[in-house]
């Protein structure tokens, strides 16, 4: 007897998009993160027909696509808080700490995070791992602090270069820090945080996931 094919990387992707949609009330405000992942569960959201008062948005990419499907869209300076913000991720581990910022959206990310009681990370199971660290670290910097930067990682074992003709939304720049192995990610968000001239380090600890819909070979598996 044949073998269905295996489910390709896009159609996992679609998978947690929709299944995403459980965590979105009606008439609530929904924080909606960015890439191609969370390009799938804008338009899940847009197909189910339920209908939410807006959504904040960590990105043009993401505001320009929820625009185009009908999805009011709301300044992040306008909202309180948020019940859940759906966003993915370069690299998970078992305990929900991540690493993001692949896009160089991760300071608007962590803005936006910060905002929600439940960061719900959508992700196929590539993204999943033992350490974080594989996936090279990006980190928002101010650029006359970009070597001395990259020095305090090398102290660490780790290689950080810029990322070429790369100039965030703040006008900053940002390194990938290739190299590390981060098994303590909240200690380390928190120590990178503290060095002058760091905007954002692209691991979320402090803010992160409660929930990830893992997208796999044998369904949506749910990790809390
Ligand atoms: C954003 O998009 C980032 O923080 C992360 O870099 C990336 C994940 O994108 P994709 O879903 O395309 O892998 O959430």
């Amino acid at each position: 007897m044949s073998h269905p094919a295996p489910l390709s990387q896009d159609e996992l992707k679609t998978l947690v998009g929709q299944a995403a949609l459980q965590y979105v009330q009606p008439g609530a405000i929904v924080g909606v993160g960015t890439g191609s992942t969370v390009d799938k569960f804008i338009d899940a959201l847009a197909a189910s027909g339920i209908q939410i008062a807006g959504a904040v948005s960590s990105s043009v990419r993401s505001t320009e696509r929820m625009k185009a499907l009908g999805i009011a869209v709301l300044e992040a300076a306008e909202v309180e808080s948020l019940g859940v913000y759906i966003d993915g991720a370069d690299e998970i581990d078992h305990g929900g700490h991540m690493i993001k910022g692949g896009g160089a959206a991760l300071t608007r990310e962590k803005i936006v995070a910060d905002l929600a009681q439940t960061f719900v990370c959508i992700a196929d199971e590539s993204k999943l791992v033992e350490a974080l660290g594989k996936f090279p670290l990006p980190v928002e910097v101010i650029p006359m602090a970009a070597a001395q930067i990259a020095r305090r990682f090398a102290a660490l074992g780790g290689v950080a270069t810029l990322r070429a003709g790369v100039v965030t939304d703040n006008g900053c720049h940002i390194l990938d820090v290739r190299g590390l192995s981060i098994t303590a990610p909240a200690a380390f968000e928190a120590d990178v945080n503290q060095w002058p001239g760091v905007v954002t380090v692209g691991v979320f600890a402090r803010n992160k996931a409660k929930v990830c819909l893992l997208g796999t070979a044998a369904g949506v598996k749910t990790m809390t």
